[in-house]
């Protein structure tokens, strides 16, 4: 059943005729990109119709992945490449004279999350399919995406992601499984006439919840599953009903705009309202597909598993409980254990000020009959406890204190598992962040290291390599990415060595044409390309970043023939637009920038750029480019990150602390093949222990430190006196909360070491091709395979 130029031609511009009467030499890249969309949906309607039917014919269990964000960047290609149209459709467009490229720019990015956690939403969706598992994801379908972001005079600014202003191919809107989600008013409880008591409701008001399903494709199988994404719809007319400014505000926010926060506890009114939004809208559907299966409803635990990924959906808990008692009449203690059974939890973050707290009014405001149940699941909790456990760790571990609901507790108390997302994580919520919790429920907790989506992040995002690794490996790692290792058959193959160079080389040849287009800096890819991509945020220590790049600098202004390999620094961070030191940061990192870029002492030795804009698409070009990944969070703060897993099975070298899923990396490609510095995690909470840490002590006893830590207030760097006083303040007045100066000598060490390193360009290729043929172990094929033996007892799919 292979699909040949020939006919791909022919269907092509077939479709462009009957939708836009065009032929290809009329057509603009946006209508050429349109119907090559559409024709790629129509070849994968058939399995996602049989998906979705098997479902209800052979009763499997199912996986909902619930996730306040998604990340999946573009589509077009990945749904090429997972039907086994990616060759042929690109090489018979080339025929027609248009080039695939040129209509993936025209794709929006699907931008519905923040980060790390987003995208690994994302990357677990692909994989599910992948390895056709019964997943799928439920979450809100924003308006906007996270925010576009500008440099003005170095500063970030901050522009609306309008992803839905074109047509989005990808979307199905369903009107006919469109649910309510009743919000607000008062809830009474009454005795029904069976003597069960029901909630009877006055006030609130009722939204609709209209899904949109996007289609997630398998590679190379039949399996397509959903993710399903809630839009509030509400007419103009409805609107108006509102008296109430502030509702109809919340009503406006509902599914409008994602928050640009990663990590901080700004409890908002409407990010709750969005968060029930998404839950019950999700819940009732998925009640309403079990239904279709005809079992009894306290068997649903064998047919459904619930997956709340970090504590954002935990109100699924709650809101379980109340349809399985308020509308299934099923009793508390019968739905409290199904609800356990399908509940499971992950955690993404150690930093016990960013768990996620609400306060008890505005729980009671946006839905009153949940909060009850939240009440009541809290009062059972300290009741079982009595005279197990003594008061205080009673006190400590509850739902409800001072008036504030934990977000991690609930979570915890109505989940089966409880999982952190590499194995130091893990071990620390166990020891330190979640103790009282393993202390009671040690069974619930495991640990699932992150993993990434190998398709997006080898095969599309670096076809050089492919290509190269297809002539030397075959092509077997295409499906089963472990077969990577067979090239550690060819580490001292000279000839593999020089093809793997040369492809590194034509990657940062590309990424330095886009950094001449974006950034107006010429940059040569002879030089080291060393990377920082991520969220910016204190404890990634992108500050410590630019501190070595200040010393670089003062070297060479002192010593301009010292002898360095040149080398190109590249950052990519958008800071929370309320995060004032994480844009002073970015201010920071511009003006020096600029001050180095523009200095002809300098000659080419450093260069600093700045790519505004970080997203999915920008990392898969700066990622396959990559000679250094650097990693270099505070150990113990980073849960695991997972841009240091593409990094590696790209064939960057990282640069890291022992901190969340750096120390794997390390485990897998050895000692040797990657620059491990910095305080360990065992030193770090010994610092917090012995509250011994003095930052000025360091500044004043080593003239490298002070020398760059001054230069934020002596007008080195130009424009920048408000910011550089605040990060010296951040550094000096303030004891440095993430031990920058205490890592920056060892980090610097390191650098040393890479710059010694890459002059041997035979000894770093070698690095360079244990760190690809070990990429394998961070296959996100494998963690979720791992996930649905150990957490959700799913199987793979059956199939006609
Ligand atoms: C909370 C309250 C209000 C508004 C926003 C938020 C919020 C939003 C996003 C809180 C946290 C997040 C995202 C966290 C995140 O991305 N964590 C990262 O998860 C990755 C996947 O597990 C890990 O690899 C990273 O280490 C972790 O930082």
């Amino acid at each position: 059943m292979t699909y040949t130029k020939k006919e791909f031609k022919r269907e092509f511009k077939k479709r462009l005729q009957e939708r836009f009467q065009l032929s290809v030499e009329d057509a603009s890249d946006q209508e050429l990109y349109e119907t090559l969309g559409r024709l790629v949906t129509s070849h994968y309607s058939k399995n996602w119709k049989d998906t979705w039917e098997e479902r209800t014919e052979f009763k499997q269990k199912q996986m909902y992945y619930f996730s306040i964000e998604f990340l999946p960047g573009k589509m077009l290609k990945n749904n090429l490449l997972n039907l086994g149209m990616l060759d042929t459709v690109e090489a018979g467009l080339k025929e027609l004279g248009i080039e695939l490229e040129d209509l993936v720019e025209e794709e929006p990015d699907m931008a519905l999350g923040n980060g790390g956690l987003g995208r690994l939403a994302s990357c677990f969706m692909d994989s599910l399919a992948s390895i056709e598992m019964p997943g799928n994801g439920n979450g809100i379908r924003y308006e906007c995406g996270l925010f576009k972001q500008k440099f003005v005079d170095g500063h970030q600014v901050e522009l609306p992601d309008e992803w839905l202003n074109s047509d989005n191919i990808w979307e199905v809107r369903r009107e006919s499984h469109a649910v309510n989600v009743h919000f607000g008013g008062d809830v009474e409880l009454m005795e029904s006439q069976s003597g069960q008591l029901k909630p009877v409701y006055s006030g609130g008001y009722t939204i609709r919840a209209v899904p949109y399903d996007t289609a997630m494709t398998g590679f190379e199988n039949k399996t397509v599953n959903d993710m399903r994404l809630w839009s509030a719809d509400i007419t103009e007319a409805e609107r108006m009903k509102f008296q109430n400014f502030k509702d109809r505000k919340e009503l406006d926010y509902l599914t409008s705009v994602l928050y640009p926060d990663d990590s901080d506890d700004s409890g908002r009114r409407f990010r709750l309202s969005q968060e029930y939004f998404f839950v019950s809208a999700g819940i009732q559907s998925i009640i309403n597909q079990f239904k279709a299966l005809d079992v009894p409803v306290t068997e649903i635990n064998q047919y459904i598993s619930i997956h709340i990924n970090d504590t954002h959906p935990a109100l699924c808990i709650p809101e379980f409980m109340r349809i399985l008692m308020d509308e299934e009449n099923i009793p508390w203690e019968k739905a409290w254990d199904i609800t356990v059974k399908v509940m499971s939890y992950t955690n993404h973050t150690i930093m016990s000020e960013a768990f996620e707290k609400w306060h008890i009014s505005l729980i009671k405001e946006v839905c009153p009959r949940v909060f009850q149940i939240i009440e009541e699941i809290d009062r059972r909790f300290v009741e079982n406890a009595q005279g197990i456990y003594d008061q205080e760790l009673i006190e400590r571990t509850r739902i409800i204190t001072n008036e504030q609901v934990h977000m991690v507790h609930l979570s915890i108390i109505g989940s089966h598992s409880v999982n952190g997302v590499a194995k130091l994580h893990s071990e620390l919520l166990k020891t330190v962040v979640l103790k009282d919790f393993y202390g009671m429920y040690p069974e619930r907790f495991n640990n699932k290291t992150n993993g990434i989506a190998p398709r997006r992040w080898l095969q599309l995002a670096n076809p050089l390599l492919s290509e190269t690794l297809d002539t030397h490996i075959g092509t077997s790692w295409r499906s089963d990415i472990n077969d990577l290792n067979l090239l550690l058959n060819h580490t001292d193959n000279k000839q593999v060595l020089k093809e793997l160079a040369e492809v590194k080389y034509q990657n940062k040849q590309r990424l330095a044409d886009y950094i001449e287009t974006h950034n107006q800096v010429v940059v040569s890819p002879d030089a080291i390309f060393d990377v920082q991509i991520k969220r910016l945020h204190a404890y990634k220590r992108q500050l410590m970043n630019l501190m070595h790049i200040l010393k670089l600098y003062f070297d060479l202004k002192e010593n301009p023939d010292l002898e360095m390999t040149p080398r190109v620094f590249i950052f990519g961070a958008k800071a929370a637009p309320s995060y004032r030191f994480a844009k002073s940061v970015i201010k920071l990192i511009n003006e020096t920038a600029d001050l180095v870029n523009n200095d002809p002492d300098i000659q080419d030795k450093l260069k600093v750029v700045f790519l505004e804009n970080y997203n999915v698409s920008l990392a898969e070009i700066i990622i396959p480019a990559a000679d250094v990944s650097q990693q270099i969070s505070l150990a113990s703060k980073e849960a695991s990150g997972t841009s240091n897993m593409k990094f590696m099975m790209n064939g960057a070298i990282t640069l890291a602390t022992l901190d969340g899923a750096n120390i794997e990396i390390k485990d897998a490609v050895g000692d040797e093949n990657i620059a491990i510095f910095g305080l360990t995690e065992e030193e770090v909470y010994r610092y917090y222990e012995e509250r011994n840490y003095d930052s000025k002590d360091i500044y004043h006893n080593n003239l490298v430190i002070k020398r760059v830590v001054d230069a934020f207030i002596d007008g080195t760097i130009p424009n920048s006196a408000v910011e550089g006083q605040e990060i010296y303040d951040s550094l000096i007045t303030y004891n440095d909360e993430f031990f920058l100066l205490r890592d920056f000598m060892s980090y610097c060490e390191a650098q040393e070491w890479v710059d010694k390193s890459y002059q041997d360009k035979e000894k770093w290729q070698k690095m360079s091709l244990i760190n690809i043929a070990n990429g394998g172990h961070f296959s996100a094929d494998d963690t979720v395979r791992k996930y649905s033996e150990d957490i959700w007892q799913i199987e793979p799919l059956r199939k006609h």
